[in-house]
């Protein structure tokens, strides 16, 4: 698992993990930020952490380099994103293809990026939400696993509205964190498939 802030997606996985909804274990919490709140999390429930400072490599293939070795050395089976503000690699991302997914908010394609609940509220869209997506290396524009929607109301600021987001992630990245587990998620030809069949209104998350 992959942070750079408070991780409050990590708590919710954790919580999953913890009342036997996700049948597996978050193996470490990496973070490229020292003082991000979701390390003290993980370390209080007990989970692996790491510090890999992307300011201490000259590159970033150096730095997605040394994540790679501290990911494999752990044998991880999924890579998941949470509030990780890092561009990754093509190196990085083909390491990990089909099993390195993110968690954004918004309705993608909509807002792509950063400071995307202000974007919203700018282009006056009554709609947001967030979505679950496999990471391909164009940023925000994989294949896309679940999403949920939530409206955003008249007098909405940026940060009311990622809080309203928030409870949305918070539920549909262990939904999809859950299928992985149960070996019943995939990706082939930038199609997402859910016990080896495309999307249908049946499986959708
Ligand atoms: N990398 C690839 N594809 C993806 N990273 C994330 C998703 C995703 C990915 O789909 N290849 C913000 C990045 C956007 C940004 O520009 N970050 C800066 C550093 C800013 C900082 O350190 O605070 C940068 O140079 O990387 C995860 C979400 C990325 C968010």
């Amino acid at each position: 698992m992959l942070i750079s802030g408070s991780g409050s997606n990590l708590q919710a996985l954790m919580d999953r993990v913890e009342d036997g909804t996700i049948p597996g274990r978050i193996v470490r919490v990496i973070s490229n930020k020292a003082d991000a709140y979701g390390l003290t999390r993980a370390q209080e429930a007990g989970i692996d952490t790491l510090v890999i400072d992307h300011k201490a490599y000259d590159s970033r293939e150096a730095f997605d380099a040394a994540l790679i070795a501290a990911i494999d050395a752990d044998e991880a089976d999924l890579v998941c994103l949470a509030g990780f503000m890092r561009v990754l690699t093509g190196g990085f991302v083909r390491h990990y293809v089909g099993r390195l997914i993110n968690v954004h908010p918004s309705l993608l394609p909509a807002f792509p990026g950063l400071k995307v609940q202000q974007k919203a509220i700018d282009a006056g869209v009554r709609f947001s939400g967030c979505t679950v997506h496999f990471v391909e290396e164009e940023v925000d524009a994989g294949p896309i696993i679940a999403q949920a929607v939530v409206p955003i109301l008249p007098d909405d600021d940026a940060s009311a509205l990622a809080g309203r987001i928030l409870k949305q992630e918070h539920r549909i990245y262990p939904l999809a964190v859950k299928l992985f587990a149960e070996g019943r998620l995939s990706t082939r030809n930038r199609t997402v498939l859910v016990d080896g069949q495309p999307w249908e209104p049946e499986t959708a998350l």
